[in-house]
């Protein structure tokens, strides 16, 4: 049996699979908020951060661990498992100590993780990826490297706020002791992986790829990152690894205390993002999938490292090999609530017969659907521009905003280069049969719906059996599966309509970007 972890913002969780019967063994949860009360991080992180900080406490992480085996253990014979891989929330990272590697290796299973390993951490807390506070590092990181585009092409993303390079560099300058005493920095995943281990795990490849400092064209920490964003960085870091390839075997913590074998082997764990394209079964380029929630996520298989030239997308490492896309969305389902607010309608108007009935008019009408700031296109719009009257109608406006935003979905990830064969789409708007066709439709490829709960951890253990000899695509095949109904055909009379749409829908962005 394989199983499989991920370490998210508010719960961690466990899922134990069977490959020769696909089925799911066993799965569990813990959550930091409800389980984990006494470290006051009621959403998974410390509440009241000063000037976008946002951080969490790893020994709550540690406390969850343990309280996770505990249960699992009730549920299901851990001696059977033989791989254990995983992910965690991307770009957080776990400042150690020297003491950390001899400590981690020798942990006594009468006391719990985090009594044990509290006085190794060289740093209390772990920024996350929800911090916004280093936009000063990103600049001084893009101008020693000689602008964004360089930055870019060399890690799969200009510097952002959120990623562990920024991160480890402001930590490095707000606290230079701090950062000395600290020998090995870990993200999220490499330090549960880590943990289980009993000894320092590598970063994978596709975590790897979410902190501005590995290079995507030779996967190794790259000399010009490191050195714009700390002193001495690249012996705090392990050379980055496949998370496909077991690195070490379970700690004899583990194996005394919850029954698991003492030849469990330990792959380097990966970024939640890289394990759900594993757990939605879209490791294979052609399989975009779409998540429609508070913001709307794109992400896609790539054969090869491309990057966007706008600088809006990522690029992390994809499991099964080759990279993938991660592209967000601000405006998802904030805006399409926005509009129906204002319309003083209810989702009935978003349905398929409403916006069937004014598909004589697909791609007529443009609106670019942002409500305020946008990531993708990183811009402050203010409010929705559109091409037309005010006075369309309520149904017209809707087929606008929802064609806008698949409209900019499109034209937003045509830098990858790949052909849309299929759309998973999964998250809350994933549900209005609406909406499902105006992606069909717009991105003229067909849409299937897909309810994974935690695709990470679900992908996760699909990595584990992968790395135990079985074969990722008919893994894939077997656990991933779409939501019983109908595949939604695009309505393929629409394809020029739209092909005209998306240039014109292009130019209006620009052109509202230059005025204002
Ligand atoms: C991706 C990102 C988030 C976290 C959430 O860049 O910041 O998706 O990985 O867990």
């Amino acid at each position: 049996m394989f199983l499989g972890l991920d370490s998210s913002t508010q719960s961690i969780s466990a899922l134990i699979i069977d490959p020769t019967t696909g089925t799911v063994i066993a799965d569990e949860s813990v959550n930091f908020g409800d389980d984990l009360p006494q470290y006051g991080a009621p959403s998974g992180f410390i509440p009241g951060g000063k000037g976008g900080e946002v951080h969490s406490d790893p020994l709550m992480w540690l406390d969850a661990l343990d309280l996770l085996f505990s249960k699992l253990a009730e549920k299901a014979d851990l001696s059977s498992v033989s791989v254990i891989a995983g992910s965690g929330q991307q770009h957080g990272s776990v400042y150690l100590s020297p003491g950390f590697e001899e400590t981690v290796g020798k942990l006594d299973a009468t006391q719990g993780l985090s009594a044990q390993l509290a006085a190794t951490l060289s740093r209390p807390t772990s920024p996350i990826w929800m911090d916004t506070s280093t936009a000063a590092e990103c600049a001084e990181i893009t101008a020693s490297l000689g602008g964004s585009a360089e930055v870019c092409s060399r890690s799969g993303s200009v510097a952002i706020e959120r990623f562990t390079g920024p991160q480890i560099c402001k930590f490095s300058k707000t606290d230079p002791e701090g950062y000395a005493s600290t020998q090995r920095i870990h993200l999220v995943s490499s330090f549960i992986a880590s943990v289980l281990a009993g000894k320092s795990l590598p970063i994978d490849y596709g975590d790897g790829a979410g902190m501005n400092l590995m290079n995507l064209k030779d996967l190794a920490w790259d000399e010009k990152l490191l050195q714009a964003t700390a002193p001495d960085l690249a012996a705090k870091l392990l050379p980055p690894s496949s998370c496909l390839v077991p690195q070490g075997t379970m700690s004899a913590y583990f194996t005394e205390k919850y029954g698991f074998s003492p030849d469990c082997k330990i792959c380097p764990f990966t970024g939640d993002n890289p394990a759900s394209l594993v757990g939605m079964g879209a490791t294979s380029p052609g399989q975009v999938v779409i998540s429609l929630g508070t913001s709307d996520t794109f992400f896609a298989a790539m054969p090869e490292a491309k990057t966007d030239p706008n600088g809006y997308g990522h690029v992390f490492g994809n499991p099964a090999g080759g990279f993938m896309s991660l592209i967000c969305f601000l405006n998802g389902s904030l805006a399409r609530e926005a509009l129906r607010d204002e319309l003083g309608v209810d989702w009935t108007a978003f349905d398929k017969d409403a916006l069937t009935a004014t598909s004589a008019s697909a791609g007529k009408n443009l609106t670019l659907p942002f409500y305020g700031a946008e990531i993708t296109p990183r811009h402050d719009f203010g409010k929705p521009v559109t091409s037309f009257s005010e006075e369309a109608s309520p149904a017209l406006r809707i087929r606008s905003l929802l064609e806008g935003q698949f409209l900019n979905m499109r034209l937003n990830s045509a830098w990858m280069g790949v052909t849309t064969d299929r759309i998973r789409l999964t998250g809350g708007a994933s549900n209005n049969d609406g909406i499902a066709q105006v992606v069909a439709d717009v991105f003229q490829a067909p849409v299937e719906r897909f309810e994974v709960v935690n695709s990470a951890a679900l992908g996760a253990a699909l990595v584990a059996a992968a790395a135990g000899g079985h074969d990722l695509v008919s893994l894939q095949e077997i656990f991933c599966k779409s939501a019983p109904g109908p595949l939604i055909e695009p309505d393929t009379s629409l394809a020029g309509k739209y092909t005209t749409a998306l240039a014109d829908f292009g130019k209006l962005l620009q052109q509202t970007i230059h005025a204002q």
